[in-house]
């Protein structure tokens, strides 16, 4: 068994396992938590030492960033996941930058507000703000998913849809986003429906 995935499910390495479930990878999950500590054991420092998950080591490749690992784990192993030429690649590392930087920030603090947060600590205007400035980042994956068949590169499902999805998932407190924008809410469907999905998803209790 070569790749291991360290990070508990409850954290981005539900990016990665979900990736592994998909590639089909014999792969061991070592479940690290941020959460008591585990992360900033000197083990797990070892492999990254910001002490944050996940983290993936391959024969003797350590590579941290989930989005980063799930590009490298598609490439590797992807067949139809990973690129089939540098463009397809160039358009798998552009989806996976816009997930990291116009979907991801305002989905944590949609996450927090809609979700995490005590209900006395959630701020309903500063919710609000950030989803109507999302809208300028849904609007484009609408149109590129209309344009696309469906699907981000390719017109199938490969690593692009993952990492794009995987930042969409901080929407959830809050399925109204997703279901304003036509393509998004067919394609959300489609990935969540994937059996690979639900399968990393059941390895987070919720
Ligand atoms: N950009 C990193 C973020 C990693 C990250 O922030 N992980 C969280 C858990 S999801 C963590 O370890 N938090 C604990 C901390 O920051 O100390 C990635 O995508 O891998």
């Amino acid at each position: 068994m070569s790749v291991t995935i360290h990070g508990t499910a409850k954290s981005r390495a539900v990016r990665n396992i979900w990736m592994a479930e998909e590639l089909g990878l014999a792969y061991a999950h070592d479940p690290v938590d941020f959460r008591d500590g585990g992360s900033m054991k000197p083990d797990y420092l070892a492999l990254n030492d910001m002490g944050q998950v996940p983290a993936m080591s391959d024969e003797g490749v350590v590579l941290t960033e989930s989005l980063a690992i799930n590009l490298y784990l598609a490439k590797k192993h992807g067949g139809p996941l990973g690129p089939r030429d540098l463009i397809e690649d160039a358009l798998m590392t552009k989806w996976t930058l816009f997930a990291a930087t116009q979907v991801e920030g305002p989905g944590i603090v949609c996450l927090q507000h809609a979700l995490m947060l005590p209900e006395d600590k959630r701020d309903a205007k500063l919710l609000d703000e950030t989803i109507a400035k999302s809208a300028r980042a849904f609007k484009h994956l609408d149109r590129a998913l209309e344009k696309g068949g469906g699907w981000l590169v390719g017109g199938r499902f490969t690593a692009a849809d993952i990492n794009v999805a995987m930042c969409v998932f901080y929407f959830r407190g809050r399925p109204d986003v997703v279901a304003s924008y036509p393509h998004v809410a067919t394609w959300w469907a489609d990935v969540t429906g994937r059996p690979a999905y639900k399968k990393a998803m059941a390895l987070r209790g919720d």
